[in-house]
C-alpha cells in the first residue's frame, strides 16, 4: 500500500512506475477474445475494463480512443489489426484479456493470442450467427483443444435473434452449446439479460453499468426451461453431480458452476452468453463466469522440442527455474522492441538473468511489465502462467525460448503461422528510398511472421508476401508514411518455365557483326535434351578444335 505511481510517456507507450500488479499463478485467467470482424470484440474488452474500473469510461470504437485499438492505423481504419493485451482485476483474480483482429489478413496476430491463452471467448453477431472467420477460428481452437465460450452480441439490433443463432451454432459446429445467459427482449425491445446460474436479471442503468433486477414475470416460464437445461448439462459435468441431480431433482449454483467448469475444461460444454456490449449489457455475467469457471494456466500443457527434435508435453508449473516463450514482438521508433512473454515455469523478476538456448546468449531481463493496451505497468514479477512484456531485449524474438540458467537444451515449440497467400512486386523512386523501404520492411518481418520480403533473382523484382491485399497495403502505407517514401506496387512477374520432355534436333545460329573495328563471327549449334526429373539443368560446352570441353553443372 501507499506506493506512489508515476507515469511517463515512451513514444505511444505510457509507462506506469510503481504499478506493482504482481499476481500469484492461481489467481490468473488468460482469455483471447476472438470472432469475425465487427462483432464487437474491441467494444467488449473496453466494457470489461470499464466494469473493472481500469478506465473511467468505455469509449466507442469510432472515437479512436479504445484501449485495445491504439495504433495509428487502427484508429484511422477503425478496425483491430494487432492483438492487444489488457490486464484487469475481477473479484480477487487477474484476467489477462487479449483482443484480437477478426479479419483474415491479420490471422497471424490472432494466432499469437491463442498461444498465450488457455481459453477463448468467441463473439458472434446476434443477426449473423457463424460467419466465415467464426468457422475458421473455431477450427483453430479445435486444433489446439482450447476450451471456449460464446458471446452472442448486439442483441439490441433489429433482427437480433438469440434462439436462431443458437440453432445455427449447433448446426454449424455440432457441439454442446449450453446457455448460461439469455436475453430479455431483442432489437428495440432489448432490456437486459437473465443469468441462469445466479437466477437474476441484469439491466443497464443511467450510468452505463448493469445492476441486478427482478426477472420480468412474463419471462419466468422461459427462464425455467433454460434453467432446467442448464442443470441437466451441468450434472453431466461430473459423476457425483449426476447422482445428486437424480436424488434431489436439481443442483445449487455452486454445483452448476463446478459441472460447467469440468464440462468446459474438456470441451464437452460450450457455455453461451449474450448482451449488447455497446450498451454495457451482459458484461458482469461474462466476467463472473471467466473468474469462476475458465481454466487456470497452472497444470495446463504447452509443448517443447528437445535437442533431438522430439516433442514433449510441458506442464505449466510454479516450481523450478523461470522459463518463458515469446509469443509476439512489437517494434516502434522510440521505445524500441517490446517482447510479449508467456511465463510457463517459475517466476520472472526485474533482475532475472535470461538465457536463449537457440542463440546460446544471456541477458538480464530488465524491468518487467504488465500491459493495458498501450500502457506498460511496471511490476515486480510475472509468475508461471502470467503474460507480460520485457523491453529492448537483444536475445528475444517471436518464438524464442527464454530460461533461467544455461543448462536448458529444450525450446518451446514455435507457433505455426499460415503461408502467405498474396504477393506484390514493389519498388521505390530511387536507390536511397529503396534502401529505406527495404530496411523498414525487414523490421516488419520481425513483428509479423506472416509477412515476407524477398528479392526474386529470376524476375529481378522485390516481392512482398502476406495474408491478403489489406494486410500488405496496411504495412506498405505505414512505411510510406513513416519513411516518407513513395512505394510503387504491381503484380509480380512470374518466371516462365517449360519442361523439356524430349530431345530436340540441332538448332543453328550464325552471329556476324562488321560495323567498325574487328569483325565478329560465331556459329552456334545447340541441342536440348531432358535430364531425369528434378535434376534441374546441366550445360555442356562442346566447342571442338583447340578449346577443351567444359561442363557447367547444376546450381541446385
Ligand atoms: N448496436 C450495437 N453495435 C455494437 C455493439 N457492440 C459493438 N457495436 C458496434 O459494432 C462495430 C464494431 O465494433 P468493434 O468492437 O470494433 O468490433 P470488432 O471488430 O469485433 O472488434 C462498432 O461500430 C461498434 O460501435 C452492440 O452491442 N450493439
Ligand atoms: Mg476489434
Amino acid at each position: 500500500m501507499g506506493r506512489t505511481i508515476h507515469a511517463c510517456v515512451l513514444d505511444q507507450h505510457i509507462v506506469i512506475k510503481g504499478g506493482n500488479m504482481s499476481v500469484v499463478s492461481n489467481d490468473l485467467r488468460n482469455v483471447a477474445i476472438i470472432g469475425h470482424n465487427d462483432t464487437g470484440k474491441t467494444t467488449l474488452v473496453e466494457q470489461m475494463l470499464f466494469y473493472a474500473n481500469v478506465i473511467s469510461r468505455a469509449e466507442n470504437v469510432s472515437s479512436g480512443k479504445t484501449v485495445s485499438d491504439y495504433t495509428d492505423e487502427e484508429i484511422s481504419h477503425k478496425i483491430s489489426i494487432h492483438a492487444s493485451l489488457a490486464s484487469l482485476g475481477w473479484e480477487g483474480k487477474t484476467l489477462n484479456i487479449i483482443d484480437t483482429p477478426g479479419t483474415a489478413g491479420f490471422i497471424g496476430e490472432t494466432i499469437c493470442g491463442f498461444r498465450s491463452c488457455e481459453s477463448a471467448v468467441m463473439v458472434v453477431d446476434a443477426r449473423d450467427g457463424a460467419q466465415i472467420e467464426t468457422i475458421k477460428l473455431w477450427r483453430h481452437l479445435d486444433q489446439r483443444n482450447k476450451p471456449r465460450a460464446v458471446f452472442i452480441n448486439k442483441m439490441d439490433r433489429d433482427r437480433a435473434d438469440y434462439t436462431q443463432v443458437l440453432e445455427n451454432l449447433r448446426e454449424t459446429f455440432k457441439a454442446n452449446f449450453v446457455p448460461v445467459v439469455v436475453p430479455i427482449g431483442s432489437g428495440k425491445e432489448f432490456k437486459g439479460i437473465i443469468n441462469l446460474i445466479e437466477d437474476k436479471a441484469y439491466m443497464v442503468n443511467e450510468d452505463g453499468k448493469e445492476s441486478e433486477a427482478e426477472i420480468p414475470s412474463d419471462m419466468k416460464d422461459f427462464e425455467e426451461q433454460y434453467h432446467n437445461d442448464l442443470v441437466e448439462n451441468a450434472a453431466e459435468g461430473a459423476d457425483d453431480l449426476i447422482e445428486k441431480y437424480f436424488d434431489e431433482g436439481t443442483l445449487n449454483s455452486e454445483d452448476i458452476r463446478r459441472g460447467l467448469r469440468e464440462g468446459m475444461a474438456d470441451n464437452r460444454v460450450i457455455p453461451v452468453f449474450c448482451g449488447a456490449t455497446e450498451q454495457g449489457s451482459g458484461i458482469i455475467s461474462l466476467l463472473n463466469f471467466i473468474r469462476n469457471n475458465f481454466p487456470k494456466p497452472i497444470g495446463k500443457f504447452d509443448w517443447i522440442l528437445n535437442e533431438d527434435g522430439s516433442e514433449a508435453e510441458f506442464a505449466i508449473t510454479e516450481e523450478g527455474p523461470a522459463a518463458a516463450v515469446v509469443f509476439k514482438t512489437t517494434i516502434d521508433q522510440f521505445s524500441g522492441k517490446l517482447s510479449f512473454l508467456k511465463v510457463l515455469r517459475g517466476t520472472i523478476k526485474g533482475d532475472t538473468e535470461l538465457y536463449n538456448p537457440h542463440l546460446n546468449r544471456k541477458e538480464r531481463s530488465g524491468k518487467v511489465y504488465r500491459l493495458v493496451g498501450k500502457k506498460l505497468i511496471e511490476t515486480d514479477m510475472l509468475a508461471a502462467g502470467d503474460i507480460g512484456v520485457i523491453a529492448k531485449s537483444n536475445i528475444a524474438s517471436t518464438n524464442s525460448t527464454l530460461v533461467e540458467g544455461s543448462d536448458t537444451k529444450f525450446q518451446f515449440k514455435p507457433l505455426a503461422f499460415p503461408q502467405p497467400i498474396y504477393s506484390l512486386a514493389i519498388s521505390a523512386d530511387d536507390k536511397k528510398s529503396e534502401v529505406k523501404m527495404n530496411e523498414s520492411l525487414h523490421k516488419v518481418t520481425e513483428e509479423d511472421l506472416t509477412f515476407l520480403i524477398k528479392f526474386n533473382e529470376e524476375t529481378k523484382e522485390n516481392v512482398v508476401a502476406g495474408m491478403g491485399e489489406l494486410h500488405l497495403n496496411m504495412i506498405l502505407d505505414k512505411v510510406r508514411e513513416k519513411q516518407k517514401v513513395s512505394i510503387i506496387t504491381k503484380l509480380p512477374r512470374v518466371a516462365y518455365r517449360e519442361t523439356v520432355t524430349k530431345k530436340s534436333g540441332i538448332a543453328e545460329y550464325s552471329h556476324k557483326k562488321q560495323s567498325g573495328g574487328h569483325g565478329q563471327y560465331a556459329r552456334v549449334l545447340i541441342e536440348i535434351e531432358p535430364l531425369e526429373r528434378g535434376a534441374y539443368y546441366s550445360f555442356t560446352n562442346a566447342i571442338k578444335g583447340g578449346v577443351s570441353q567444359q561442363g557447367i553443372h547444376p546450381r541446385h
